[in-house]
């Protein structure tokens, strides 16, 4: 590791036009991400091709979500760009140890974890690691070479060296830039190549050995993202479609400062949402005329009852899937005991094949399908799937659109505030420090503020006019920031990592040395 860590620092030290260091964890300058085209290895059309280095360098960006949030597990498309903050792994085999050893460059913070080089071992989700991601990655792997199979051989050690500079437990995503990035290098180690769409599938389902049951929109982003375009990502089969974003528009990402825990929260937070809709779904499902058994077996996801849910209001005159959900889902939260009336199964039953599910439905309490609040006349997980999945194509049409700069931008802006009212007030992901942020963004002028990524915390993102973006900085370091300073929340030093504009940048990427 010592020898691997000095060969990464000492590439490091003789690009400096490539690495900038500041204090702490390395930072990138923006040079270098102009220079990494020069350095990507063919990493064009759908393919990466990959050579046997003995050691190699392997990236990943992290990303923000524009709009379709908590969706992308229900099959609905989702629209983010990758961001310039990325995660770094260099890896190379050591045949001499069966051990894995993953450590990194800030060594105070994330402390070295080693793991049996064995792909079959489960991650102990009760003591959560941040080297668990990679061994994500390295299940992933060999996982899907078996399925093509592959001819993997004996494990062997791996050592590892991560730099990421992506803010964790901030919905930018750092997980899966941490994951895909392990996926890539481990095959380049083993000299495998594998179709870029296919790594964005398989590092999806790989990242959920964590824990956490989540879509793959933060892994196809990450991996197939082109600098300059933001992507609307459309699941089943996967697809990019390059989203030219109107140039007069900058977003600026911003942390709440609160971190958001997703692998250790689960139960409570991210999975439980996932197990609201796919119940929503399966209670619509029979609501609307299936039988409970086929439900349980054919409805997975709230798109797949769409289509029922729209028949249902065509034939009141509506095109609005909304309108099922009004009519059949009750308006108090649902026990257990409710929906096993309806659907003539035990939940535990239900999902005895998913312990994640198991841990959700151990935990609550009741189950929020619909539910009422004094604000508006329904509120409910289904509800805010059905408009936010609306919100993203309406926001592509109107980039795609022939209307004047001024009026996209204003129109994105109110898309944008329409999403962050439906994740806090129906989708309840919010927090007390994420309403401050996002209310302290529109004071400065955002056109739109919401809250991106799964959210109980970490960051929101603005659409700013991009003449007054230094100013909106300013504005927010002053009227959110400086008091977290001077409560030693944050430092001063650190603050241009929390807050930063992004242009939609370039995905994974791999640098041969
Ligand atoms: P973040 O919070 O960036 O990890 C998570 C999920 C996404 C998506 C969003 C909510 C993971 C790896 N990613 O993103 O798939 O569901 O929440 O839109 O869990
Ligand atoms: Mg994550």
């Amino acid at each position: 590791f010592h020898n691997l860590k000095s060969k990464f620092l000492t590439i490091f030290a003789h690009l400096p036009q490539l690495f900038a260091r500041s204090p702490g964890p390395l930072s990138l300058s923006f040079d270098y991400y102009y220079l990494y085209s020069v350095w990507i290895l063919r990493n064009s059309g759908d393919t990466f091709y990959m050579f046997n280095f003995s050691s190699s360098i392997f990236r990943n960006s992290g990303r923000v979500n524009l709009i379709g949030e908590h969706i992308d597990y229900e099959g609905y498309s989702v629209l983010p760009m990758a961001i310039r903050q990325d995660t770094i792994v260099a890896i190379r085999k050591n045949e001499d140890e069966k051990i894995i050893r993953v450590a990194n460059v800030n060594d105070e913070k994330y402390t070295i974890c080693t793991y049996p080089a064995d792909p079959d071992q489960e991650l102990n989700l009760k003591d959560h690691k941040w080297g668990h991601y990679f061994i994500c990655g390295y299940k992933g792997y060999y996982d899907y070479a078996k399925l093509k199979g592959v001819d993997v051989g004996q494990p062997v050690g791996l050592d590892v060296l991560v730099d990421g500079i992506v803010p964790t437990g901030s919905g930018l995503s750092s997980s899966s830039a941490f994951v895909c990035s392990s996926m890539i290098a481990i095959m380049a180690a083993f000299g495998i190549n594998f179709p870029k769409k296919e790594i964005a599938q398989v590092t999806c389902e790989c990242e959920r050995h964590v824990g956490t049951q989540s879509g793959g929109m933060d892994q196809a982003i990450s991996v197939m993202a082109k600098t300059g375009f933001a992507e609307l990502i459309d699941f089943n089969p996967l697809r990019a479609t390059d989203v030219q974003l109107p140039a007069g528009g900058t977003f600026v990402i911003a942390h709440s400062l609160a971190e958001s825990q997703k692998a250790v929260t689960a139960a409570t937070n991210y999975n439980n949402r996932v197990v609201e809709c796919r119940l929503a779904s399966i209670v619509l499902a029979i609501k609307l005329g299936m039988k409970p058994a086929e439900a349980i077996s054919r409805v997975k996801t709230l798109s797949d009852v769409e289509g029922l849910c729209v028949s249902f209001a065509s034939s009141h005159k509506s095109s609005d899937p909304v309108l099922a959900i009004k009519e059949f889902l009750k308006e108090e939260p649902y026990t257990a005991e409710d929906i096993e009336n309806i659907t003539d199964e035990k939940l535990t039953s239900l999902f005895s094949s998913n312990p994640a599910y198991l841990n959700v439905i151990k935990v609550a309490k009741h189950y929020k399908l619909h539910q009422d609040h004094q604000l508006v006349p329904f509120i409910q997980r289904a509800a805010h799937v059905y408009s936010e999945a609306k919100r993203v194509h309406t926001f592509k049409n109107i980039v795609s659109s022939n209307s004047s700069e001024e009026e996209m931008l204003k129109k994105l802006g109110d898309l944008m505030n329409e999403s962050h009212y439906s994740c806090s007030v129906l989708y309840e992901c919010s927090c007390p420090e994420l309403e401050e942020l996002v209310n302290i963004c529109r004071d400065h002028g955002a056109l739109g503020a919401r809250l991106t990524g799964a959210g109980w915390g970490g960051c929101a993102v603005s659409l700013v006019e991009e003449s007054i973006v230094p100013e909106f900085i300013l504005n927010l370091k002053k009227s959110f920031y400086q008091s977290r300073i001077d409560r030693g929340i944050v430092s001063q030093k650190d603050l241009d990592l929390y807050v930063f504009a992004s242009k939609p940048s370039s995905g994974a990427a791999i640098l041969k040395l």
